[in-house]
């Protein structure tokens, strides 16, 4: 696919957009109306499905499995892949749960980035403290379910490196973040220490401007593009898994490589 494809693809996700919450009503009919799937599943969830709530239930511990065998095949080591500078798709596309307007304006100066959950020094940063951490930059591709990709430059703290530096338990299980848009995502301990996975503070070689999260944006190139939360408030680490904003609503939770 050339980048030209990207760029002239992106206009459909505003379309697509209208129809992300119906799209996962659609799977869940998909499963109802056919006999096969349902008997399938029944089979599966060892029990008769009868009503939506069970159904509800079975696709949900499905999901779970998923996630389970996603996790265990998941080395920690696969990278994605990077690209030339020539490459980055320009204009960028944005995306949220919401229209661009409507994208939270920080005031940088006054952001701090919470830490909580199983870490030993819970003082939260400031942009200036986390500058001061050594920065790592990529050129990768962003890849949005909803059909459209696009290549990117990030640069930012390796999550790793912060999660060593705020003395983090790295055998938990799970590192959740908070947005100030009440997004909310969230992943499993090895995509979070996977050398390409940053907080990323800048968008080629500026400040993440306000569309694309500023001041911070999770950076997970291993993960689609709905694991990689904007305008990130907080983080903490934990052995409940946090979910998503999406991921609560049907997506797949581990969604990455
Ligand atoms: N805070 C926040 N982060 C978010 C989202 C959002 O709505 N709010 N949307 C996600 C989705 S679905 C995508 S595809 C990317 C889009 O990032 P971009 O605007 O930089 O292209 O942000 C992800 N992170
Ligand atoms: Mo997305």
């Amino acid at each position: 696919m050339s980048d030209k494809d990207d760029v002239s693809r992106a206009p459909e996700k505003i379309r697509l957009a209208d129809h992300r919450t119906a799209l996962v009503k659609v799977e869940r009919r998909l499963v109802l109306r056919s006999a096969l799937s349902l008997g399938a599943l029944s089979m599966l969830a060892g029990c008769d499905l009868q009503d939506n709530d069970s159904v509800d239930k079975a696709l949900w511990a499905m999901s779970r499995w998923n996630d389970r065998v996603q996790a265990l095949l998941f080395r920690g080591d696969k990278l994605a892949p990077t690209y030339a500078a020539s490459q980055v798709t320009n204009p960028f596309p944005f995306n949220a749960f919401y229209d661009e307007f409507n994208a939270p304006d920080i005031d940088g100066a006054d952001w701090q980035l919470e830490v909580s959950g199983l870490v030993g020094d819970k003082r939260p940063w400031t942009l200036e403290r986390l500058r001061a951490l050594p920065q790592q930059g990529q050129i990768t591709r962003h890849i949005c379910i909803e059909g459209w990709s696009a290549i990117g430059q990030w640069s930012g703290v390796p999550l790793k490196r912060f999660l060593q530096a705020v003395g983090a338990d790295l055998s938990a299980k799970y590192v959740g973040f908070k947005c100030a848009d009440r997004y909310y995502s969230s992943l499993d301990m090895p995509s979070a220490l996977h050398p390409q996975t940053i907080l990323a503070l800048d968008f080629g070689k500026e400040p993440l401007p306000t569309s694309y999260g500023y001041p911070l944006k999770v950076r997970v190139p291993t993960k689609l593009g709905f694991k990689n939360p904007k305008h990130v408030v907080a983080i903490y680490v934990s052995n409940q898994n946090p979910g998503g904003y999406w991921e609560d609503q049907g997506y797949n939770w581990f969604s990455g490589i």
